[in-house]
């Protein structure tokens, strides 16, 4: 299922919240259905009014209006997560505070736990103190995971992520205040280092062993700028040294053949910025790649 979420406040670039037309622009409906799959296009979700106080942190802008997308992002999520599995089109980063903590709330209703790759560039792991730029999409990943200083002023969060449970896959580009807290709580973080000098594919098999052994749902946030910007042009936030096309494939293969997920949030992309569509385009064979789509099937071999 296709969920609209174009959110915009969450950064100072205008532009994202023209993401979920350049995804039904770039065929992603029919990619999917191609595979055989049905999908439906839920169309696309507005905020609710949130009362935030002013922060006193000064640098934080659009908070109340990032807080009433958290709040219909997460009813959201949990509603379409029913009977669906649903990708949420952005949208800037900040969405996944919204589909994340709803998809907490579907893995607690049905009983088993919710683990999280974030694919990225960056952590996205500032709390409402601790930001500097003000842009409230770096800082989904803190209150996911409960941590202090969003009280009063986002959604009380109703199921914490545990921390032990998230893999982070792409980074180049943290912050200080998001270094100090790194892999805290057991978090796994694989940087683009790690991947030049190891591969993804052992660390990430790691990481679905340990999904599937404990029967978890898994949410996958991928962001344009985990790309290398030389593929993916259409984001604000680009930075040099990204994951190439076929090791982002590669993990979109990797993510089908386990069958564990659940939820897809594909955000950040900005079609202002985006060359001829191809950062769509390319956003949209990620998703249908994850899905199941391969140029040549090939039968199960046994070395
Ligand atoms: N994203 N750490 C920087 C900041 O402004 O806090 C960049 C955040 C980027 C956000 O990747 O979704
Ligand atoms: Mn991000
Ligand atoms: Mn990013
Ligand atoms: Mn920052």
């Amino acid at each position: 299922m296709l969920v609209g979420a174009p959110v915009q406040s969450g950064t100072n670039r205008l532009g994202c919240d023209m993401g979920p037309s350049a995804y039904r622009a770039a065929g992603l409906g029919e990619a999917i259905r191609d595979l055989g799959i049905a999908v439906t296009d839920a169309g696309t979700v507005a905020p609710v009014p949130f009362a935030a106080p002013p922060h006193p942190n000064r640098a934080i802008h659009h908070l109340a209006e990032t807080a009433g997308w958290t709040l219909a992002l997460t009813e959201a999520a949990f509603r379409y997560s029913a009977a669906a599995r649903p990708i949420f089109l952005g949208g800037d980063h900040s969405l996944s505070a919204g589909t994340v903590a709803g998809m907490a709330l579907r893995a607690r209703e049905e009983g088993r736990p919710l683990f999280l790759l974030w694919l990225d560039a960056h952590a996205d792991l500032h709390t409402l103190d601790t930001t500097t730029s003000g842009n409230l999409h770096g800082v989904p990943l803190a209150y996911l995971t409960g941590r202090p200083g969003f009280e009063g002023y986002f959604p009380p969060l109703q199921a914490a992520l545990d921390p032990a449970r998230i893999c982070m896959v792409g980074l180049r580009s943290v912050d200080p205040a998001e270094r100090a807290v790194l892999g805290g709580g057991g978090t796994r973080v694989h940087d683009m280092r790690d991947i030049d000098e190891t591969g993804i594919v052992a660390p990430l098999r790691d990481f679905l062993r340990e999904v599937a052994a404990a029967e978890g749902l898994l949410h996958v946030s991928l962001d344009v700028d985990f790309l290398d910007p030389g593929i993916a042009p259409g984001v604000g936030t680009t930075v040099p040294g990204g994951a190439t096309f076929r090791e982002a494939h590669l993990i979109m293969e990797l993510l089908h053949d386990s069958g564990l997920v659940r939820s897809l949030d594909l955000v950040e992309l900005n079609p202002f910025l985006d060359e001829r569509g191809r950062t769509a385009l390319l956003m949209a064979d990620l998703a249908a790649s994850l899905l199941g789509r391969r140029i040549l099937d090939r039968p199960t071999r046994s070395f």
